[in-house]
């Protein structure tokens, strides 16, 4: 757009009464590559100033209904660079003075030689332009530097927040048991400057630094797992992306070396379509001995194309599908129908976010055996003496 600007003919609008002078310096103009617009006073001129801009004003200072002197203070209550030019027939000092002081950029003498004209119209519209594009590129700077500001600061916030994130733990539990068969590992912060864990997702996405995230998790969920009893799983939350960083990919990552009784989940709400190879890392993880989840499915994002994509071990369902379910007929036809589902397909289900009785209650009634939410138990660190 700037391109087109700049090479864009330079509008030029010429007032006069004189009806033979406008169209005399109109001309002169035209025929130097403008495009001129003619006004016969100041009222007219000063409407066509209203509905479009222009890059240079030579106006007659003696013209009835509005003087040219007014013209230019009308013209400047609404733009103050369009360069003003004014060309009188009788001069005097005191409308030069007047001329100055509405910033009048120069003060002709009737009659205008037309190749001075033209030459002051070029220096004015260069003058102009120049201006604005210093302008212009004040505010690129200015606005370049905010973004650098604000980058800083979520660098020294994230950077802070990374070193005091820890995890919490929420526990999965199968109903007819009555026993904890997983736990979820939850990323926490107590950063004031990030204060929950979707804020220091979104910086980490923002900062590139997602891979740095996703190591830390990893290794304080491999420390956790030490201190949980041998027949607990562990459920880990990625963020696509992580299937990028070949440090999950390492069997020498922590993590890696405990797979077995790790879940990864990946959740419905993000596509996994945008991960290049996907689908060779997803093997590459599995081959490793981890187990698949797609979390917070019905949510409303990808729908179930997640499904044949990850072949999933576990389904989570998300906490909407929960909420109140004995009460919606809807809600209940659907998780039945997922239930059935996934026990054709071998796939365990887990209902997630259940708060009351009633929805557990309901939840055994469609078949869906494991669950989580804060019924149960809230996040929480349930292995004291741990470090992390
Ligand atoms: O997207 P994901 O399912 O991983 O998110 C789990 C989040 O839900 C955690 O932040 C956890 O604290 C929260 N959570 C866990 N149980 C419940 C619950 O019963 N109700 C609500 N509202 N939130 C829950
Ligand atoms: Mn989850």
């Amino acid at each position: 757009m700037n391109n087109v600007e700049t090479i864009a003919p330079p509008r030029a609008l010429v007032v006069d009464d004189d009806e033979a002078i406008a169209r005399l310096h109109a001309r002169a103009l035209t025929l130097s590559g403008y495009q001129v617009q003619t006004a016969p006073n100041g009222v007219k001129a000063m409407e066509q100033c209203a509905n479009q801009s222009f890059d240079v004003i030579l106006s007659d200072v003696d013209m009835p209904e509005m003087n040219g002197l007014r013209l230019l203070e009308g013209v400047r209550t609404r733009d103050h660079d369009v360069p003003f030019v004014l060309i009188t027939g009788r001069p005097d000092i005191e409308t030069t003075i007047n001329a100055i002081e509405h910033g009048a950029l120069r003060y002709l003498v009737k009659p205008v030689e037309l190749s001075t004209l033209v030459k002051v119209a070029d220096d004015a519209v260069r003058l102009h332009r120049t201006a604005k594009a210093k302008r212009r590129a004040l505010d690129l700077a200015t606005i370049a530097g905010r973004q650098l500001v604000e980058f800083s600061d979520l660098t020294t916030n994230f950077t802070r927040a990374i070193a005091n994130m820890y995890l919490d733990f929420q526990p999965i539990v199968s109903w007819s048991d009555k026993a904890i068969v997983a736990y979820e590992a939850l990323l926490r912060t107590k950063d004031a400057g990030l204060p929950n864990p979707g804020a220091m997702i979104h910086a980490a996405e923002k900062l590139d630094r997602l891979p740095e995230l996703g190591r830390r998790i990893r290794a304080q969920a491999a420390e956790a797992l030490e201190r949980m009893s041998a027949d607990t799983f562990l459920f880990v939350n990625l963020h696509p992306l992580d299937l990028l960083d070949d440090e999950l990919l390492s069997p020498d990552a922590p993590l890696s070396k405990v797979a077995h009784r790790v879940v990864l989940e990946i959740t419905e709400r993000a596509s996994l379509e945008g991960v290049p190879q996907h689908a060779s890392r997803v093997a590459a993880v599995r081959k490793l001995g981890y187990s698949l989840a797609i979390d917070d499915l019905g949510a409303g994002y990808a729908g179930l194309t997640s499904f044949a994509t990850l072949e999933p071990d576990i389904v989570k369902l998300d906490m909407s599908l929960i909420r109140a379910i004995h009460k919606e007929p809807t809600k209940k036809m659907l998780v039945r129908t997922m239930v059935a589902m996934c026990r054709e397909l071998g796939i365990i289900v887990i209902a997630e976010g259940v708060e009351t009785v009633e929805e557990r209650d309901e939840l055994a009634r469609c078949g869906c055996d494991w669950m989580q939410g804060y019924l149960f138990a809230r996040p929480g660190n349930p292995f004291p003496g741990a470090t992390f």
